[in-house]
């Protein structure tokens, strides 16, 4: 794999700064975030005033924890523009969540908050090792999803030659990777999984490929995955992460000479951990539910915003601003098996060091006898399908899964290309209980 460490240079000052600059600037932008979403949004004034706090309390940047939280459902009952805090007339662009489980979040957008997301999802693509001059090719979804277009402007902003292709037909996406000569790809870790059984359908090496970067995100994935697709791709694998009601893709990336979290952008945007039982904010270091501050959002801000993301804060390192770890899961992903808390970030861990099997995989519950039950349906890999090699790796897989997670688990495996595949983010959990 090349060294792609980006020129100094190229940074934004701000990304090297010391912390004590950081830190006043986001003093500054929050009093004017407080500010902006009290005086313009009727949500935040009826939450400030009914415990009696104002944005002119905010007098060091810890005392946003006397702020009341925002949630996804606050969006929900302020649907569809009650949370926007500029006339209807200054946002230039609405996006909204698939709202499958109720109304759809409705976020919106003013032409600098545009132009915001696209610097940083510039500098996210900068760190990641992109530059200007590279051919990008989107595979995000294009559309009221935040990724396709926040990918998009991003790309066009650093100044890259971009391939809009969006997400779907696989085999098109790799004659256009391999006639177009992208360098960069963009794409849920779950979909590039796809992409590259296609590769290997149309007989062509991937590590032939131009691609020397892939930036991943939308969904959890681990750094045994980053080890498959790398190694496979003969690329490097980053990490981006983002959400719709914060702003989309780009709040946070990875530094391609690192690769040790993903450093959050925080001059536009405060993260704080809390304990999502207690809600009490949590020290850098420890685990908890991750929240937001926009700093800068004019069309929408959102105070104290409840992600439901689990990670922890750490120190800055190729960056002065702090990292978040992998995420791990949701906490509305987690699953409660007999008493066990599991995320499907910790099977996927597990399914990557059995090369018999394929890293596709989804996770079924059921009930049997009252008891709840998990069934791991994966695959195995080409060359490893018949009965006594399946029967030997899901065995294997289950001991692994039971030493190591400390639950018993049925594993299924499947035929190549027999567990669903999407095109987007991967549906890791069906619940049939
Ligand atoms: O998924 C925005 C995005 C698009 C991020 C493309 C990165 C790349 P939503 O659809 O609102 O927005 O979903 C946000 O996806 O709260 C996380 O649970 C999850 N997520 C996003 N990025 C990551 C990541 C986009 N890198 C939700 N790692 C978030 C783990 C991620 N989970």
């Amino acid at each position: 794999m090349k060294n792609l460490t980006p020129d100094k240079k190229s940074l934004d000052p701000i990304e090297i700064a010391s912390l004590d600059e950081i830190s006043d600037l986001q003093f500054k932008r929050m009093r004017w975030s407080l500010e902006h979403a009290y005086k313009n949004v009727k949500f935040y004034k009826k939450k400030f005033d009914a415990i009696g706090v104002h944005p002119s309390d905010l007098k060091t940047i810890s005392d946003i924890s006397l702020f009341p939280f925002t949630e996804k459902k606050d969006l929900r009952e302020n649907y569809p523009f009650n949370m926007f805090a500029v006339p209807k007339s200054q946002i230039s662009r609405i996006h909204a969540s698939s709202g499958t489980t109720g109304k759809p979040t409705v976020v919106g957008y003013t032409k600098g908050d545009i132009d915001n997301w696209a610097s940083l999802v510039a500098r996210s693509m900068r760190a990641s090792g992109t530059k200007s001059g590279d051919t990008v090719h989107i595979s995000y979804g294009y559309g009221l999803f935040t990724g396709g277009l926040g990918a998009h402007y991003g790309a066009e902003k650093l100044g890259c030659t971009i391939v809009p292709i969006s997400g779907g037909m696989t085999q098109r996406q790799v004659t256009l990777i391999e006639d177009f000569k992208a360098t960069t790809i963009m794409v849920t870790p779950s979909y590039m999984l796809s992409i590259l059984d296609e590769y290997k359908a149309q007989g062509r090496d991937p590590r032939d490929s131009c691609l020397e970067i892939g930036i991943f995100g939308a969904e959890p994935w681990t750094n045994s995955m980053r080890k498959e697709v790398e190694n496979a791709f003969d690329m490097h694998a980053v990490d981006i992460y983002g959400l719709s009601e914060v702003m989309g893709p780009g709040i946070a990336n990875e530094c391609v000479e690192t690769k040790d979290g993903l450093h959050i952008w925080e001059d536009h945007f405060y993260p704080e951990i809390i304990d999502p039982q207690s809600q009490k904010p949590s020290a850098d270091g420890s685990m908890g539910e991750l929240v937001f501050t926009t700093l800068t959002k004019e069309g929408m801000p959102v105070i104290r915003y409840r992600t439901r993301d689990l990670t922890r804060l750490l120190p800055g390192t190729a960056r002065s601003m702090r990292r978040m770890e992998k995420v791990t899961g949701r906490s509305d992903d987690m699953i409660i098996l007999r008493g066990v808390n599991i995320f499907p970030t910790q099977i996927e861990e597990q399914l990557l060091t059995i090369k018999e099997l394929s890293p596709h995989f989804q996770i079924e519950l059921t009930k049997d006898n009252r008891l709840d039950k998990m069934l791991v349906h994966t695959e195995c890999s080409i060359g490893n399908e018949n009965y006594d090699k399946r029967l030997k790796s899901s065995m294997l897989l289950e001991q692994k899964i039971k030493g190591n997670i400390g639950i018993s688990v049925e594993v299924i495996v499947h035929d190549p290309d027999g567990v669903p595949r999407s095109q987007g983010k991967a549906v890791r959990v069906v619940d049939n209980r």
